[in-house]
């Protein structure tokens, strides 16, 4: 008899244990699902100059021209956070007025551009997603879906008519042989509809492995350092020499098909910051 009530009473302990341990646990993951925010910076450089300073730093070509910047700008857009298990999360895809930003290297401060993202979900991330430029989905839904951020294309030149549409990447500045004197302007951008256009379309994704995880918390704002080594853009995959053919090249010319197939490769995280 004494067994049975001693079994009964472990059995009752145990259940009750049970149960408020996994209450607790359920309580502890809902005040912890709370969102957090993500910080990207990107930092444009020479990988073996470091940071580029418009008009001031030079470097040489691996087909021998010097060249400098005196204006660097992308738009980046479709941010999509990838988690241990593959899951995406998508920060506004296809959506410019919340999801598309401009990074401007005269807006740099100390050498980077900061785009900070909010209401994201807390959770341990491996991989980020990037798109340069705005993707076709995101055009097509027509000028009036993306006032606000057309308006600040239209503001810092990132932006033809609305039938030609967006500037995606912006390059400009001066080149020659031994000396940087001749002026050029590379202009890469889609021809507003690129299917009815019969053009190409420019609009790249770039996947890149965090090499720490980014644990976003509500407590933990992670910041996702962006390495851009603009070496691509001439001695990238497709060596590129400018010239009186294609130093003023605007829109999605094959040279402008080039100069973003190099350039997309020019994105690397080099450290997370988890605090
Ligand atoms: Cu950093």
């Amino acid at each position: 008899m004494k067994i049975y009530k001693f079994l009964s009473l472990f059995f009752i302990a145990c259940t009750l244990f049970s149960l408020s341990s996994c209450s607790s646990h359920d309580d502890d993951e809902m005040q912890d699902a709370t969102p957090g925010n993500l910080q990207l910076k990107f930092e444009n450089g020479f990988n073996n100059l470091g940071d580029i300073v418009l008009n001031q730093t030079t470097q040489t070509s691996s087909n021998g021209q010097k060249h400098q910047f005196s204006t660097l700008k992308y738009i980046i857009s479709n941010i999509t956070l990838i988690d241990e298990h593959g899951n995406e999360f998508k920060y506004h895809n296809n959506d410019p007025d919340k999801g598309a930003f401009i990074i401007d290297q005269a807006e740099a401060v100390a050498g980077i551009n900061y785009i900070n993202l909010t209401e994201i979900p807390k959770n341990n991330y491996k991989k980020i997603k990037l798109g340069l430029g705005i993707s076709q989905n995101a055009y097509l839904i027509g000028q009036e879906g993306q006032g606000i951020f057309w308006q600040k294309a239209k503001t810092s030149g990132m932006a033809w008519s609305w039938a030609a549409g967006y500037v995606f990447t912006k390059l400009e500045g001066k080149y020659g042989t031994s000396a940087p004197t001749n002026e050029f302007m590379n202009h890469c951008g889609n021809m507003g509809n690129t299917s009815a256009n019969n053009t190409p379309d420019l609009y790249r994704e770039i996947t890149l492995d965090l090499p720490t995880t980014a644990r976003v918390t509500k407590e933990i704002t992670p910041s996702i350092h962006i390495l851009a080594d603009l070496n691509q853009y001439l001695s990238g995959q497709t060596a590129l020499t400018l010239d009186n053919t294609n130093d003023m090249a605007m829109g999605s010319s094959q040279h402008l098909v080039n100069v973003t197939d190099n350039i997309v490769k020019m994105f690397k995280v080099d450290h997370v910051h988890n605090d």
